[in-house]
């Protein structure tokens, strides 16, 4: 409820609605501990505006976590424009005035907040962001921004697949049967990845075009209602979060879970549920950090694209910190990854914070 909601733990929550249009716009800065906060913006139609204040401080918590675990210096915050009806059926003109408008929100958090592209929006609506305000990730290249992030996303989601492959005992991806649910942008590059190493691809996706892309490719089509009935190696979830719950967790038929899309587990107790059977689970908040470095790295840090290649590469080894932790612990990934994310966040972690 939107009672429950207001008693975030988090730092800031901005919401405005804009009448014309019907369309309700949050912003929730989750912290601002180790640098301004920063997270994308996804705009979606939500049942509720309970909903779309629960999806942002969920979003920014994990927002969080991930500039933590990845070593960068920014803290963690999300924006969801919640709009009056799904994103195909908003006209050109609509989705203009609901930029320009989020931008002025944005501008009044004066560089507390950063955004950057996220599910549903895309370097040209950064663009259009940028007209307005400065606190801007992921423009176009050709409008000065770093452009978009899903390559180096993907490129983390690849290494996060194989760390975990390997540490689950199934080697390299080579002849691993591995699952692909979406196959947007992120997911569409996994999957290329994926076939080079060797594996063999069962895909899913509620677009039939992009189903009809995949299967011209000789990937095995698997109907997005059969995702988590279906046998796999490896299960990569590209699309929405949410999607293994403890009931999920308890029949999924695959060894590990390693993908893109931003909260995976619904809570705490469905990774409990995995690990008891063991189902290795990448923390998608390590796993998913490719976008950060790309976006943060090029446009706060002055890294070039090599270092973006090099630090993305190393969420293999992150990883296999993760999972070293967990298993001397006795603890899931999740709360292992969480350990080594807060070790950063807490006060007495000074150094982390001033350099
Ligand atoms: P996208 O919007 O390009 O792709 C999502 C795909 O999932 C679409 O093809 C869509 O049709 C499909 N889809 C939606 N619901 C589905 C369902 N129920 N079953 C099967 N397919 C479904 O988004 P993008 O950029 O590829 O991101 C994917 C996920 O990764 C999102 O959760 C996003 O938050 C996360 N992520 C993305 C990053 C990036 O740099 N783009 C960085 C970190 C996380
Ligand atoms: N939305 C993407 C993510 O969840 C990319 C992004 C990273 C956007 C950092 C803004 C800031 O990681
Ligand atoms: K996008």
């Amino acid at each position: 409820s939107i009672d429950d909601e207001l008693r975030w733990d988090g730092e800031l929550t901005v919401t405005r609605h804009d009448r014309e249009t019907g369309t309700t716009f949050v912003i929730r800065i989750d912290s601002t501990r180790l640098g301004p906060a920063s997270g994308g913006t996804r705009a979606a139609h939500y049942p509720s505006i309970g909903h779309a204040l629960a999806d942002a401080g969920k979003l920014a918590g994990a927002m969080t976590l991930k500039m933590a675990v990845s070593d960068l210096p920014m803290g963690g915050g999300k924006s969801v424009i919640a709009l009056p009806a799904p994103r195909n059926q908003i006209d050109a003109a609509t989705w203009t005035r609901i930029l320009d408008i989020h931008a002025e929100n944005i501008d009044k958090l004066e560089g507390n907040y950063w955004t950057g592209p996220d599910v549903n929006t895309n370097s040209s609506d950064m663009d259009q962001l940028s007209r307005t305000t400065k606190y801007v990730f992921g423009r176009s290249v050709g409008n000065g921004g770093a452009g978009s992030s899903a390559h180096a996303t993907a490129l983390g989601v690849f290494e996060a697949m194989k760390a975990t492959a390997r540490r689950r005992g199934l080697g390299t991806l080579d002849g691993r049967t591995v699952l692909v649910q979406g196959l947007g942008a992120v997911g569409g590059d996994v999957v290329r990845l994926a076939a080079q190493a060797g594996a063999r691809l069962l895909v899913a996706d509620t677009d039939p075009q992009r189903l009809e892309a995949a299967s011209l490719a000789g990937h095995t089509v698997v109907p997005a209602g059969e995702v988590l009935r279906t046998p796999c190696d490896l299960f990569a979830p590209c699309a929405m979060g949410g999607i293994i719950d403890s009931a999920a967790a308890a029949s999924i038929p695959t060894m590990a879970v390693a993908g893109a899309a931003n909260n995976i587990l619904t809570d705490a107790a469905a990774g409990e549920v995995l690990r008891d059977r063991g189902v290795l689970c990448a923390p998608d908040f390590v796993a998913n950090a490719g976008g950060a470095f790309h976006l943060v790295g090029q446009e706060v840090l002055g890294w070039n694209e090599d270092d973006v290649v090099e630090r993305t590469r190393g969420i293999g080894r992150t990883l296999d910190e993760v999972y070293s932790l967990s298993e001397e612990r006795g603890i899931t990934t999740e709360a292992a990854a969480l350990m080594l994310a807060r070790a950063r966040l807490s006060p007495a972690s000074t150094a982390a914070a001033t350099s």
